[in-house]
């Protein structure tokens, strides 16, 4: 790959932003294959998209499968990336083993516990050292409606403190490991709020936990400037990092059902670089507290948006496009 594009020299994103924070992409097998290049040349940090998640790492009791997960910790030690680890404790993509035993009746809080601590140990112990941030619990707030906690097995069977453990074992684990509770619609006022007083009891308690992930999956329209202003400021008051964790930028509302588009319009492409550049305006000006920006992909050649929310839809939420060259995103982002 050329550093050039239209004879303009393209500088590495990551470097540009060394003096703030960790620009991040999440990767899988096929993406250290097809865009290797872009993502040696631009990021300083990688997640594993899938391969360190509980169904991934733990099919069966007994059994763990490391060997994916290991070959995007050697890629990362290889060109010196450091790492965000995803996730430990999900109610989506988590083996339905360790919540029933071999009748298939569903275990008891204890056996859940112990079960709990020996996948969170097993895995952080492997990677001790060499994982910077952990995402220790996904998405275990409701989207709406009165309760705090959404509706899974985890708080079914363990109850209200499953979060409390899954820190507490996390932390003994790997106690240089920084821990995140990671989550979605995270600027959104209603869940935002959900999500202060959920972390908000885990630091009264005392609970090792050092950060809040936003995972910022956003689009053209929303959230607003100030709702993403207002809630990193929220979360940084409670005395805790902030990392943007799973960013991207649809071109599409979230509920738009136009699956027709090709390729993304004129219009969609410049609204985009002027929401990237909104975006990355604000992270820097809160740089004090924000310790990484991941994006979640590298380039638009890939993006689980394909097909989600709406089955054949495409998307191209990243700042490089589908041949990896940098888009007017990816300037705006850039020159500052
Ligand atoms: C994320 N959920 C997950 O954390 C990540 O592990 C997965 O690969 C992709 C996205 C986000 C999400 C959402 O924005 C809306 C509804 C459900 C899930």
């Amino acid at each position: 790959m050329s550093n050039y594009n239209n004879g303009k020299e393209i500088p590495s994103l990551h470097k540009l932003y060394q003096d703030y924070f960790h620009i991040g992409a999440a990767v899988n097998p096929m993406m250290l294959k097809s865009q290797q290049e872009i993502i040696k040349e631009h990021f300083s940090s990688i997640t594993a998209e899938n391969e360190m998640k509980f169904e991934a790492l733990h099919p069966e009791e007994d059994r763990f499968t490391f060997e994916n997960a290991d070959k995007i910790l050697s890629f990362a030690k290889e060109n010196g990336k450091s790492v965000r680890g995803h996730t430990l404790v999900w109610h989506n993509q988590t083996s339905d083993w360790i919540f029933t035993d071999t009748n298939g009746k569903l275990v008891n809080r204890k056996t859940l516990l112990k079960r709990m601590e020996k996948h969170i140990t097993t895995v952080m112990e492997r990677y001790k050292g060499q994982i910077y941030s952990w995402d220790v619990v996904n998405e275990a707030v409701t989207d709406s409606g009165p309760t705090i906690l959404r509706d899974s097995k985890w708080l079914s069977i363990i109850g209200d403190d499953f979060i409390d453990k899954a820190f507490e074992f996390a932390h003994q684990a790997d106690p240089d490991a920084a821990l995140f509770y990671n989550d979605y619609n995270e600027s959104h006022p209603e869940k935002r709020d959900k999500i202060y007083k959920l972390v908000q009891g885990l630091v009264d308690r005392g609970v090792p936990i050092h950060g809040i992930g936003m995972q910022a999956h956003w689009n053209l329209t929303g959230p607003s400037y100030d709702e993403i202003r207002e809630a990193i400021e929220k979360y940084a008051s409670l005395g805790l990092k902030i990392q943007i964790t799973e960013m991207d930028v649809s071109v599409f509302n979230f509920e738009d059902k136009r699956t027709h588009f090709t390729e993304p319009t004129e219009e969609m492409k410049a609204q985009q670089a002027e929401r990237y550049q909104g975006f990355f305006k604000l992270f820097r000006e809160y740089a004090d507290v924000i310790t990484s920006v991941t994006f979640w992909g590298a380039t638009d050649e890939y993006t689980w948006l394909n097909n989600f929310p709406v089955q054949g839809r495409k998307n191209w939420p990243f700042v490089f496009d589908e041949n990896h060259l940098p888009k007017i995103s990816f300037w705006k982002i850039a020159d500052f």
